[in-house]
């Protein structure tokens, strides 16, 4: 397994949008290792293909308090939504940035599961919104872009600043 480099906003590529993936082969199931490998020692609670620079449809998300609750999704798609809630998010392309993004409450997904089989899920909570903060990766959005213009030109100056003094 490898740990992979995440992208870090505001990198052009996290605003590539990902391809569905055609047949689940033993390079998906790589990939998937590697990048619940990457996600947990993070550590975070999900991470899209996007943010390791691989431009597929595939998520993983562990929202479990004990790291043994692993969810591939590929090609994932939202068959319904309901409800709204404000949840505060983070992410690992937008380190030390926390703020609170207007989300559907509960969701029910379809998508495959790392043997190629198709499988829905009902989620809510923390779990919903990660999925759907993840799913918004794979169309090349970040959830900064929910913020004010006012914040986002805050955030994209602080994370440039930060990134000359580490250079
Ligand atoms: O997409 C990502 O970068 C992962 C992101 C997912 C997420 C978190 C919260 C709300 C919506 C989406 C993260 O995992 S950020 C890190 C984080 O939230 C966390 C880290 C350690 C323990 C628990 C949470
Ligand atoms: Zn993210």
């Amino acid at each position: 397994m490898a740990i992979l480099k995440i992208l870090q906003y505001p990198d052009e590529r996290l605003h590539k949008v990902a391809a569905n993936v055609n047949a689940v082969t033993d390079s998906t199931r790589k990939l998937i290792r590697d990048m619940a490998e990457t996600m947990y020692a993070a550590p975070g609670v999900g991470l899209a293909a996007t943010q390791v620079d691989v431009h597929q449809r595939i998520i993983v998300v562990d929202t479990s308090e004990t790291n043994n609750n692993l969810l591939a999704f590929i090609n994932p798609e939202i068959i319904s939504m309901s409800g709204e809630s404000d949840c505060e998010e983070g992410c690992l392309s937008v380190p030390g940035i926390y703020d609170k993004v207007r989300r559907a409450e509960r969701i029910t997904v379809k998508a495959k599961n790392a043997k190629g089989e198709s499988f829905t899920l009902e989620a809510a909570g923390l779990l919903a919104v990660c999925i759907q903060h993840e799913m918004d990766h794979l169309l090349g959005k970040v959830f900064v872009e929910y913020l004010s213009p006012l914040k986002q030109a805050r955030i994209r100056a602080k994370l440039k600043k930060r990134l000359r003094e580490t250079m």
